[in-house]
């Protein structure tokens, strides 16, 4: 009877939790946070992501997308920016994002919050 050498399970594991897919890990504003006129706003992720396969919109109450953003990757990879050209107005925002890590699994989200 064959047997999986214990030594291939073990390899197999970690190389799962090294290429575990991106996950949110905090944002700023926080998710339900009622804010004054954010500058910009911040992700923070678990995993490097690729740039050219990431990104964000920002999208009102209306669902309508507020096009004068700037969304960028940081330099380590691991966070995104959305840079309002103009303050945003009073109203209820969501953020949704997308990213794709090193394991290639495309993950999306949602951050939303409130501007007074
Ligand atoms: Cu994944």
């Amino acid at each position: 009877m064959y047997r999986i050498p214990a030594i291939g399970i073990v390899l197999a594991l970690s190389a799962t939790q090294a290429l575990a897919h991106p996950k949110l890990l905090s944002s700023t504003p926080a998710e339900g946070a009622s804010v004054t006129s954010p500058a910009q706003i911040n992700l923070t992720f678990s995993e490097k992501l690729f740039d050219k396969l990431s990104g964000a919109k920002l999208i009102r109450a209306d669902r309508s997308q507020a096009t004068n953003v700037a969304v960028s990757v940081g330099s380590d990879g691991k966070s995104m920016q959305l840079v309002p050209a103009s303050p945003l107005g009073a109203g209820s925002y969501t953020v949704e994002w997308h990213g794709v890590g090193g394991d290639t699994h495309r993950v999306t989200g949602a951050v939303r919050f409130t501007v007074r």
